[in-house]
């Protein structure tokens, strides 16, 4: 295990008022305490505020908010999802970077973060805005062992666990928007990117990326954004810890994804369609720019589809698009 992670779970283990001493350390690393010490300064100048005091030894005191690998892989427990972690301080996007990982052959779980990006996007070529230090923006790979037909259950699970963060960690009241965004009242909190490589019939790999407002202010957005984006930082009016809620998105991400290979996406489906602002109304979704399709949204069915009633009561499945909600 790398020893930034050990060093920082047995200080997370001592406590907040609990010294670990530099020779402990150094006997459960097999290394010295001048090699411990380096590796102590090293986490503190990414950020760590990691005190030493003669005779008692080293204490976790708290941090900046800047995510720290080691950091965040000391906090998880999970099976797959963040079993490597890298954090870059500015990429063009990080879609690019797992992607490029998956390519030569990266395990499931990866998980690559950004500070900013440079060429953040959404779907179809729009651009994402990920300025330095205000959001959450990162990219897992995947390799589920389904038919591509049923990746778009990678969204909904997505889209789940982070609503489920929010509601756990903030007082901040989010709502899913199909296919892949979250809103808290009409403005975009968080959206959810999820591109595919296929071989024929299977899925080889699949990148998610996630864009999650988190102490954007006001200022922090394009203009043309400002009226239509929002950040867990003014809907609450309080900063947050991105770390804290990372480990939390990561965290209920394994869960749900482990849930969803195990053949319970039905009851994940269920918790999508109570947390989705968008079921039971008049809608239209349109897709490629001019198809428009008009119905009541029911829910999603077992690959993720969008589940939409005709007036003539026929049910279709439709993958993706934008969706607008119809005035009454
Ligand atoms: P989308 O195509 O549904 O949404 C893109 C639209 O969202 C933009 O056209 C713009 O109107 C709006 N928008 C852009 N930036 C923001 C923002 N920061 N907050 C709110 N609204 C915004 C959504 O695509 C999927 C976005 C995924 C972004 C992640 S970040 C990590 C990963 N790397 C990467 O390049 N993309 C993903």
């Amino acid at each position: 295990m790398d020893p930034d992670v050990t060093i920082l779970r047995t200080l997370q283990e001592a406590g907040p008022t609990g010294y670990v001493s530099g020779e402990d350390l150094a006997r459960s690393l097999k290394i010295s305490r001048t090699a411990v010490w380096a590796r102590i300064d090293e986490l503190r100048k990414a950020g760590l505020h990691i005190l030493a005091v003669p005779n008692l030894g080293y204490r976790l005191d708290s941090h900046d908010d800047v995510l720290i690998a080691a950091h965040l892989r000391s906090r998880l427990q999970t099976q797959r999802i963040g079993h490597k972690i890298l954090v870059f301080r500015e990429t063009a996007s990080t879609q690019d970077l797992v992607g490029k990982l998956a390519r030569e052959g990266a395990p499931e779980g990866l998980v690559v973060f950004a500070e900013s990006q440079k060429k953040g996007r959404g779907r179809l070529g729009r651009a994402w805005s990920s300025p330095p230090g205000s959001g959450l923006w990162f990219s897992a790979l995947l390799r589920p062992p389904w038919p591509p037909s049923a990746v778009t259950r990678l969204t909904a699970v997505f889209s789940v666990a982070i609503a489920r963060a929010i509601e756990a960690e903030t007082p901040v009241r989010a709502h899913i928007k199909y296919p892949n965004d979250i809103l808290c009242g009409d403005r975009k909190l968080c959206g959810i990117l999820t591109e595919l490589h296929t071989e024929i019939d299977r899925v080889d790999y699949a990148v998610v990326g996630v864009g999650l407002n988190v102490n954007a202010t006001v200022r922090d957005f394009p203009a043309p954004l400002r009226s239509l984006a929002t950040s867990l930082r003014l809907e609450s009016g309080e900063p947050l810890l991105r770390a804290r809620l990372a480990v939390r998105i990561l965290q209920e991400l394994d869960a749900l994804y482990a849930q969803s290979l195990a053949g319970g996406f039905p009851t994940i489906a269920e918790e999508w369609s109570r947390r989705c602002s968008t079921l039971h109304k008049k809608i239209t979704v349109t897709r490629g720019g001019t198809h428009r399709i008009s119905g009541t949204a029911t829910g999603i069915d077992e690959d993720g589809s969008l589940l939409i009633r005709h007036d003539s009561g026929r049910i279709e499945a439709i993958h993706g698009g934008d969706l607008t909600v119809e005035k009454p």
